[in-house]
């Protein structure tokens, strides 16, 4: 039998690998609820035991949304700087563990007020929908603990860099420390709401709550939010794809720059989802929609980038023309098939988003079910594509074990299943959302009126797409297992790429911590400070909590 050689210190796996346990059972419980909620919507099940439609997709959003994606990104970013710095010390690993729990206690005390029907809220829990106040201390918990991861992977890059003066960070560990920094800037507005609004308010401290102040400072941690989810995705493109496809990154100084650029403008355009709201003068939100047209250049930036490391690679092995790479890609490899069909739905995905962002068209989309179309391209295709193509070599280079040629097979299933289900649905989704379907609407509300004969074969669409990425998401849970615990020991590869030799050397500029915080801060201050003022002096009357279902 071969021995089992892990990639990392034991220590580390052991920590990373706790984190992919929340995320896959997240997967398996987020999903399932997926699935039932769009076999409600066309009214193909009727839910027992007075359980709400808005119930499930509450838990849906939560423990997809928020928790899957957070454990799973703190624990492969964990891992990838481990994995390039050389390991975490006993203070940092004990630092992180102590995030893990926090994280796990609070996500525990969430689900539990969900699944009591105390916290139906959806994923923004928007005032003056109201729920218990456990599940705003679960929340302030998970955030205040991925803050201690956080400070684990600065604390690790900067004692990189005290012992090794004048060398190069490793790109992997830079792209960490800005996605985290971007995080906790970011979080500190959604920390802010709960632990000084919603808390207070679900006590009964206060009677009221200020409902637009509260979603600004949710939106000004929601669309960061989304690219706290995209940056890791990113990080494996930019990083790891070159090394499994046989290439070499594009260039080294592009992806920092990137991220930077990601850092600096993903904050202050959390106005782009308020823009039908009432309280926020025009002039603010058209500077954020601006704002939001600027942070589409550094995702532009990747898509060149990428294609130029295909193109090089396809020339490298002989092929000619634009797109003649294409016949050169590991097609039959999952590591590359999931992320690469990740890349491609991240083409309508991008574009929707700039529809959305665009003001008047706004108008169009803006609480219709186009946007559930556009976020599961995004972050259930894009994003998660590309984090199932993690999984495949991370978690068999964690335990020790091998991707096999037969588990390959399996994740090539999976990625067909998850590309068409996802297409069938979404497409359905952005359809009906553009002949106005509203999104978050129940087939038990509008059973028997005209809608139910309008939006049935758009609902039922998707409840086959839904049905099939069902299927998807078991067969990936299977792999999971297998990976983890099953396949035959050995050693996998936890694949990192290396710079093209002819690329420049990153500059040092791009380590001037001081710069790129000060400069985030500027614009922010610079977004949000006159239309904060004028939101709180001119709010009306707070609004009291209640409950819909
Ligand atoms: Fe979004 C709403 C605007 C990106 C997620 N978005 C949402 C919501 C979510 C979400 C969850 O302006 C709903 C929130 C809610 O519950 O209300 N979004 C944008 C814009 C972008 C964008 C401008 N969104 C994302 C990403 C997400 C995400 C990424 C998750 C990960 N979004 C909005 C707006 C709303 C919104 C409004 C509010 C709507 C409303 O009214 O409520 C941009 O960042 C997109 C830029 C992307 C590109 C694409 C680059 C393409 C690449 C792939 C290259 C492919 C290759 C392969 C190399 C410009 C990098 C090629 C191979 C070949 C063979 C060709």
């Amino acid at each position: 039998m071969n021995k089992a050689v892990k990639s990392l210190p034991n220590g580390d796996s052991k920590l990373v690998m706790a984190h992919m346990y929340v995320a896959f059972t997240a997967l398996l419980v987020g999903a399932t609820m997926g699935l039932i909620q769009t076999l409600e919507r066309s009214g193909a099940i009727t839910l027992p035991a007075g359980i709400s439609y808005y119930q499930i997709l509450t838990v849906h959003g939560v423990v997809l949304g928020l928790v899957l994606t957070t454990f799973f990104i703190l624990g492969f970013m964990l891992a990838s700087q481990s994995k390039t710095t050389g390991g975490f010390n006993k203070t940092e690993r004990t630092i992180a563990w102590i995030g893990y729990w926090m994280m796990l206690v609070g996500t525990l005390s969430a689900a539990t007020m969900i699944l009591l029907n105390e916290a139906t809220v959806l994923f923004t829990f928007y005032a003056p929908l109201q729920a218990h106040v456990l599940f705003y201390i679960g929340l302030a918990l998970v955030i205040v603990g991925s803050w201690l991861d956080g400070f684990v992977m600065f604390k690790r890059h900067a004692r990189f860099r005290k012992e090794n003066p004048g060398e190069k960070t490793p790109l992997l560990s830079f792209m960490g420390v800005v996605t985290m920094l971007m995080w906790q800037i970011a979080s500190l507005g959604v920390a802010i709401t709960v632990v000084f609004q919603m808390i207070p308010w679900a006590l009964g401290w206060v009677e009221t709550i200020d409902v637009l102040l509260s979603r600004t400072l949710f939106w000004y941690f929601g669309h960061p939010l989304v690219y706290f989810w995209l940056l890791p995705a990113y990080m494996m493109w930019y990083a790891i794809m070159p090394k499994i496809i046989g290439g070499k990154i594009f260039s080294d100084s592009l992806a920092r720059f990137t991220f930077i650029l990601l850092l600096l403008f993903s904050i202050p355009v959390g106005f782009h989802h308020q823009l039908t709201e009432p309280g926020i003068d025009p002039f603010w939100k058209f500077i954020q929609v601006i704002l939001t047209m600027v942070v589409v250049i550094p995702s532009m930036m990747t898509a060149f980038s990428m294609f130029a490391t295909f193109e090089a690679r396809g020339r490298e092995l002989g092929a000619k023309g634009l797109f003649g790479w294409l016949k050169k890609m590991p097609w039959k490899d999952a590591r590359f098939l999931a992320p690469f069909i990740g890349m491609l739905f991240f083409i309508p995905g991008g574009a929707g988003g700039i529809i959305n962002a665009s003001n008047q068209m706004n108008q169009v989309v803006h609480n219709t079910i186009w946007v559930t179309g556009h976020f599961h391209l995004t972050v259930a295709t894009t994003v998660m594509l590309t984090f199932f193509g993690i999984a495949y070599w991370l978690i068999p280079s964690l335990t020790g074990r091998i991707f096999t040629k037969t588990m390959n097979k399996w994740a090539i299933v999976q990625t067909i299943l998850w590309t068409v289900g996802m297409t069938i649905m979404s497409a359905a989704m952005h359809w009906q959302g553009l002949l106005g379907g509203p999104r978050r609407s129940a087939y038990s509300e509008y059973a028997g009126n005209a809608d139910t004969a309008a939006w049935g074969p758009y609902q039922m669409a998707q409840a086959i797409g839904g049905s099939i990425l069902f299927l998807g998401m078991i067969v990936m849970i299977i792999i999971f297992v297998y990976l983890a615990f099953f396949a035959p020991k050995g050693e996998e590869e936890f694949p990192v790429a290396e710079p093209s030799e002819k690329a420049e050397k990153p500059s040092k500029v791009f380590e001037n911590w001081p710069l790129w915080i000060g400069i985030t801060c500027a614009l922010i201050l610079f977004a949000y400070t006159i239309p904060l003022i004028d939101i709180i002096q001119s709010a009306p009357p707070g609004a009291k909590g209640f409950k819909l279902w």
